[in-house]
């Protein structure tokens, strides 16, 4: 049987959309185990050419570190994927590399965004998915030596804290690094019953609303120290993204209603002033916080979060429509760019970093529409991905999708979201039902197993 290619032509940017066959329940079932085994694939990369540092760099199959010591980006951010794969042994072996040898007793200035949705949640939703008490540990002695960086004038986070002295700096940041902090923060408190992580992650994600403009929009990027606007572009791309996401999903998560209030003030004027119609079909594009002037086309690899963001929230018509835009882009070259003019029909960052976006979006589609084209659309964005990343050794990010050129980096975002939502998609729904966890933005699931209030 074949899908309608008609929801991708509505949108597409040139050219005839693909005509995609269905994948049935058995189709479905093996590529589940097609995406286990390539994400075996990279981890046994990482595991033999990486072991122990932070990330492997596939093409020249060395280890890299982002500071002078290895902090276990990969396998904390890997964890769970394989605990939601059964992959037992990996799992085992893994949590006993990060019980065993992880450390934040160092003397470095980490950057406090990354270090709380990739280490705090993966050690959190690993701790709730294994029960090993000495993640919750980790987690909990890791909380409480970001905590300094929101001693700032205005409760905005700093960008960097060092883990041992606590000592911050960085004042040049932007919503969605102060924002996207309390799903992490929030169950730790929750977890440990100490009320201190909840409140400081809310304020920041407070002060950040706080700061919108009469429209509702905020900027690109503050400063934290006076709280004023250094940039007032504003769109759902890079720096702001998952301000958004979180807006919603510390709803979903917490049922704090102040939550609530701030996303549905944000998504309306998010809603009424990014989307643009380019032949029929839909965009958000980039506009002046205060005057709702638009200054920009760009649409890419990051924004692909949004259609998952709006189905999640329940906007399934704006949702399919994005989403149908999102798969335009990928299919003009096999492979999305990180940014693309939709207006002047030009990619305008050539490179794809391996990220998860599009088939995040893929997968609340899928699982709240149950429609048909979205595991379809899935296994097309799976071949091609493998098609284009996979190297002898892992998965490399590509230096520009025209011409398919590879680079020597795979971030642990891939182990962490892009091989999960795939599995997910094509997986038994019992696997995860995004109706009863929460997803991180680095897709490490949280569950409320604390009393509701
Ligand atoms: C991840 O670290 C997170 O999803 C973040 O919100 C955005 N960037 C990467 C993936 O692209």
């Amino acid at each position: 049987m074949l899908v309608s290619a008609l929801p991708f032509a509505a949108a597409a940017p040139q050219g005839p959309a693909p005509v995609t066959e269905a994948v049935d329940d058995a189709a479905a079932a093996r590529l589940a185990e097609r995406v286990r085994a390539e994400f075996l694939h990279a981890w046994s990369g990482y595991r033999r050419y990486a072991w122990g540092h932070d990330a492997l760099r596939p093409l020249s199959r060395t280890p890299r570190d982002w500071y002078r010591q290895s902090l276990l980006m990969t396998p904390v951010d890997a964890l769970d994927t394989m605990i939601l794969m059964g992959l037992e042994e990996q799992a085992r072996e893994t949590r006993e590399l990060i019980a065993t040898g992880l450390s934040f007793d160092q003397d470095t200035d980490v950057k406090h965004f990354e270090i709380v949705i990739r280490l705090l949640g993966g050690l959190l939703s690993g701790y709730q998915l294994s029960g090993d008490e000495r993640l919750l540990k980790l987690a909990e002695d890791l909380g409480t030596r970001l905590l300094p960086a929101f001693a700032s004038p205005t409760g905005l986070p700093y960008v960097y804290v060092n883990l041992r002295s606590g000592k911050t700096h960085g004042d040049d940041s932007n919503p969605a690094e102060a924002g996207t902090l309390l799903l992490e923060y929030g169950t730790l408190s929750k977890l440990s019953g100490k009320p201190v992580f909840y409140e400081r992650a809310k304020r920041a994600l407070v002060e950040t609303y706080r700061r919108r403009s009469r429209l509702d929009l905020v900027g690109e990027r503050f400063d934290v120290t006076t709280g004023r606007w250094t940039s007032t572009r504003s769109h759902v791309g890079a720096r702001i993204d998952s301000y958004y996401e979180y807006l919603w999903k510390c709803w979903r998560l917490f049922a704090d209603p102040q939550c609530l209030a701030m996303w549905k003030r944000s998504s309306a004027a998010a809603n009424r002033y990014y989307p643009e119609e380019v032949d029929g079909a839909l965009w958000y594009g980039q506009v002046e916080m205060s005057t709702g002037r638009r200054t920009g086309s760009e649409y890419g690899a990051l924004e692909a979060f949004y259609p998952g963001l709006l189905a999640y929230s329940g906007d399934l018509e704006r949702a399919r429509r994005l989403q149908a835009s999102s798969f335009a882009m990928w299919n003009l070259h096999g492979i999305e760019p990180q940014a693309y003019d939709y207006r002047r029909r030009r990619i305008t960052q050539p490179g794809y970093a391996l990220r998860p976006e599009i088939v995040e979006s893929t997968w609340y589609l899928y699982r709240l529409t149950g429609e048909a084209q979205y595991r379809a659309m899935g296994r097309k964005l799976f071949e091609d991905f493998v098609r284009y990343c996979r190297t002898e050794t892992a998965y490399a990010a590509l230096a520009d999708v025209t011409t398919k050129a590879q680079a020597d980096d795979m971030e642990s975002f891939v182990m962490a979201e892009t091989f999960k939502y795939f599995y997910l998609l094509f997986a038994p729904p019992a696997t995860l039902d995004p109706r009863q966890v929460v997803l991180n933005t680095e897709a490490h699931p949280l569950r409320r197993t604390w009393p509701a209030k």
